[in-house]
């Protein structure tokens, strides 16, 4: 029998956890899903915290252990936004056990673990989910449409960069996000995942990459409590050692000859979450900065001569996707929204059986090319994605 409605278990509390819930909370109020959500249990170890959760979110109910999340027989997905060392298992359990898996960027802590993660979806034949947000702001998708109906023609670059700051000063302390064991990589996988989905998403797949990157404060006062993105360390901490990357930068040759350049880095002063590009095209060009995400610039060599120039445009009327759901033209909408569009998709990918994009293969190709450029750094030379 079909069913009319999804039964959702989210693992994760923090910053990501509060981002899906609250996306969770809002489609069925801004959106007309075909299947009705319910948010039936919120996961995370620690108990107090969890069932503050759970009561602050709106969540039904709550577990503290990921494993009986999952042996509920109530819950149809499992969306996980715990620190990255957890989504293999998690994920591969969930699909075990049934369940359809949303699963926040980057998808592993490795191409090796990402492929294990694929293959266990896939051969579960559950739906499944990546992540990657920003592909949901509606000027990304009027970015995607004006490439796909050739407006900005050939591409020939796509010039990106992601710059945050928040660990800037060396007291910061050493946060999960800092330990290659838990995160994976740092600035790398945490910002540089987004601009190379981005990449693939609007201009397309890579063919060779070479980077560099640089750890730039080597030691920080070891955590006693994490807060947000943050936390916070005794006076008279220990130091240990960070084992992640501040920043990466690095070239890169698409499949159908573009050029690109990315840099990624929590280590750009003043730069609170600037992640921006341009892609120039043999007919255009196209802006995006997330910083002013509902806005996307223009610029059309087929304009009239003279009155040539960089259009911005205002990607708030209603004919632009989402748009419609929220509020009249200008009144904009911000980073959440990003979360209530990709998780509503996912929803309705599950409703209507069809494919969920982007997916755990999307998921893959971004590591493939993460793992491309950190072995490019080792080894200082390019390095052909596909060879991975
Ligand atoms: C922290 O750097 C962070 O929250 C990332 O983890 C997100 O993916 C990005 O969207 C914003 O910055």
């Amino acid at each position: 029998m079909k069913k009319d409605r999804l039964n959702i278990g989210l693992v994760g509390y923090k910053f990501m956890g509060k981002a899906h819930s609250n996306a969770f909370r809002k489609i069925s109020m801004f959106f007309n899903p075909s299947m009705k959500v319910s948010m039936k249990a919120i996961c995370g170890r620690d108990e107090t915290w969890v069932k503050e959760a759970a009561e602050k979110f709106g969540w039904e109910g709550y577990e503290t252990s990921w494993e009986d999340l999952i042996k509920r027989e109530d819950i149809d997905a499992i969306d996980i936004t715990a620190p990255n060392n957890y989504h293999k298992e998690i994920a591969i359990a969930a699909a075990k056990a049934g369940k359809h898996v949303f699963c926040e960027k980057p998808l592993a802590l490795n191409l090796t673990d990402a492929r294990e993660m694929l293959s266990a979806v896939e051969e579960a034949n559950v739906k499944h989910q990546i992540g990657f947000n920003y592909r949901f702001a509606p000027a990304i998708k009027l970015a995607k449409k004006l490439i796909d109906e050739g407006k900005i023609g050939t591409i020939y670059h796509f010039r990106a960069s992601y710059l945050q700051d928040f660990i800037i000063d060396p007291s910061f302390p050493l946060v999960w996000r800092l330990d290659k064991d838990v995160a994976g990589s740092g600035a790398h996988g945490d910002l540089g995942a987004h601009i190379i989905d981005l990449a693939r998403f609007l201009v397309g797949d890579f063919y060779e990459v070479i980077g560099m990157s640089e750890t730039f404060i080597k030691e920080r006062p070891i955590v006693e409590k994490m807060t947000g993105l943050s936390g916070e360390a005794l006076a008279d901490a220990q130091m240990g050692k960070v084992t992640v990357d501040d920043a990466t930068l690095f070239l890169a040759r698409f499949k159908n000859g573009a050029l690109g350049s990315f840099e990624a880095t929590r280590f750009a002063a003043g730069h609170k979450n600037d992640m921006s590009f341009e892609i120039n095209g043999s007919k255009g060009s196209i802006k995006f900065e997330f910083e002013r995400m509902n806005e996307l610039q223009y610029f059309s060599s087929a304009d009239e001569e003279g009155t040539q120039g960089f259009r911005l445009i205002q990607v708030t009327e209603p004919v632009h996707p989402y748009v419609e759901a929220w509020w009249p033209p200008g009144h904009v909408i911000g980073y959440e929204h990003t979360f209530v569009h990709q998780l509503y998709e996912f929803v309705e990918a599950i409703a209507k059986d069809k494919l969920a994009s982007p997916d755990f293969s999307d998921g893959v190709k971004c590591s493939q090319v993460l793992e491309a450029v950190n072995l490019s750094i080792e080894r200082r030379q390019w390095i052909e994605v596909d060879s991975l």
